[in-house]
Formats: structure tokens, C-alpha cells, sequence
């Protein structure tokens, strides 16, 4: 049975592991189905996306499921095999996957784009207090792409993963400004976003 990737496009953790694939070139068929759908909740009770299926195996977290593609698949590898080369990309998944993501989707574009009072109004505590501290994780974030990519000077999962948060906080004004203020962060934004894993990929 051919790959399946299921949940809704715009969430950061889809794009990645749709990017993971497309990086491989492994064809899959991509199922939009939204968060706490029944079609999701069949395969991760917590009704959290991405989702996978794929030859009877059911996958759920996203680390796991590109982790799974990347192994389980022909293509260019995108963690490498030896372990101490592996280590850095896997350090920046883990710190992407939590701190990057909790400060910027969670207590930044999720807001922005769910919290709303009774009028429609965006309410901003938490944006708030998130963009007090944009500037500490940006200029960390822009220390990290020196060489190039995340960690180092190739291409790896590691981008996967952090490439669609990007993208994300630029729909909203103060993180399109810190990226502007980044003079790592924006070229590097800009070489990978022409990648056709970033292209097709878009929500
Ligand atoms: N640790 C999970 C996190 C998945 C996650 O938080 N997905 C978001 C979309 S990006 C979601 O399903 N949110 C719905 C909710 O929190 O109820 C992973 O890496 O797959």
C-alpha cells in the first residue's frame, strides 16, 4: 500500500514530514484531515497531527514518522549514518521540535491565528509576552544557520523541520521583522525556500 500522510497542510509538523518525503522522492498520498478527526483519532488517540500509514504500520509524532520515511525508503539520506555526524541533525530536531516550536507556533502563530474574543479580535497576552523574547531566539536561531544550514553546512532533516515555522511566523509583523533583522537566517530562509519539497509543499 502506498505511503499515506495524513493532517491538515498548514500545521508546521505536516509540511516537514511531507518535505521529508518529497526530499526522498518517495510518492505518498497526502489525507487533509484536521486535527481530532475521526480519520486521526483512529490512529493517534490524542487526535494530534501528522499521522501515518503505510503497509500496516500506523505512525503518529512527527519525529518518528521522518525518521521512518528516511530509513524505510530509497533516497538521499537525510540524517546521516554514522552516529557522531547523526548527532548534531538529531540535536536540532529535538530543539526545534520543542523549544523552537512551543515559543514561535504555539505561543506565537497559534495565537495569532486561533485566539480570538467573542468579537473576532485577536486577544494578545501571550503574543505578548512571546515577542519580548523573539529577538533572544531568532538571534540563536541565526547563530545556528552560519554554516550555511541547520547545525552544519548540508541539508538534512534538520531543515525539514525547521523551514515551515519560519515560514509560518512571517505571516505575522513582528516575526517578519526579527527575520529581517537576521542576516543568517534570511538568506538561509530564502536559498531553501526554493527547495521543491519547500514549494510543493505550501498549505
Ligand atoms: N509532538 C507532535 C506534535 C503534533 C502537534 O502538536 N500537531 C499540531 C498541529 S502542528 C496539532 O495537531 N494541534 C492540534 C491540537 O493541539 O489540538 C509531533 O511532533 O507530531
Amino acid at each position: 500500500m502506498a505511503l499515506e500522510i495524513i493532517g491538515f497542510p498548514r500545521s508546521n509538523f505536516v509540511r516537514t514530514v511531507r518535505m521529508v518525503a518529497q526530499e526522498k522522492g518517495v510518492a505518498y498520498e497526502h489525507i487533509a484531515a484536521m486535527p481530532h478527526s475521526d480519520e486521526v483519532k483512529a490512529i493517534n488517540p490524542l487526535g494530534l497531527i501528522p499521522v501515518m500509514r503505510h503497509d500496516g504500520l500506523d505512525l503518529v509524532e512527527s519525529s518518528a514518522i521522518a525518521h521512518y520515511i528516511d530509513t524505510a525508503f530509497d533516497g538521499p539520506a537525510l540524517v546521516p549514518t554514522d552516529p557522531r555526524e547523526a548527532a548534531p541533525v538529531n540535536r536540532w530536531i529535538a530543539t526545534v521540535n520543542t523549544s523552537v516550536d512551543q515559543m514561535l507556533m504555539r505561543r506565537y502563530v497559534v495565537e495569532y491565528a486561533f485566539h480570538k474574543d467573542a468579537d473576532g479580535n485577536v486577544v494578545r497576552d501571550v503574543i505578548d509576552q512571546t515577542v519580548k523574547r523573539l529577538p533572544k531566539m531568532f538571534a540563536f536561531l541565526d547563530t545556528a544557520v552560519a554554516q550555511g544550514y541547520l547545525g552544519g553546512d548540508n541539508f538534512t532533516m534538520a531543515d525539514c523541520f525547521l523551514m515551515p515555522i519560519l515560514a509560518a511566523v512571517q505571516n505575522f509583523p513582528e516575526g517578519k521583522e526579527n527575520m529581517e533583522n537576521s542576516p543568517n537566517l534570511k538568506p538561509y530562509f530564502a536559498k531553501v525556500s526554493v527547495r521543491p519539497s519547500f514549494t510543493e509543499t505550501a498549505g
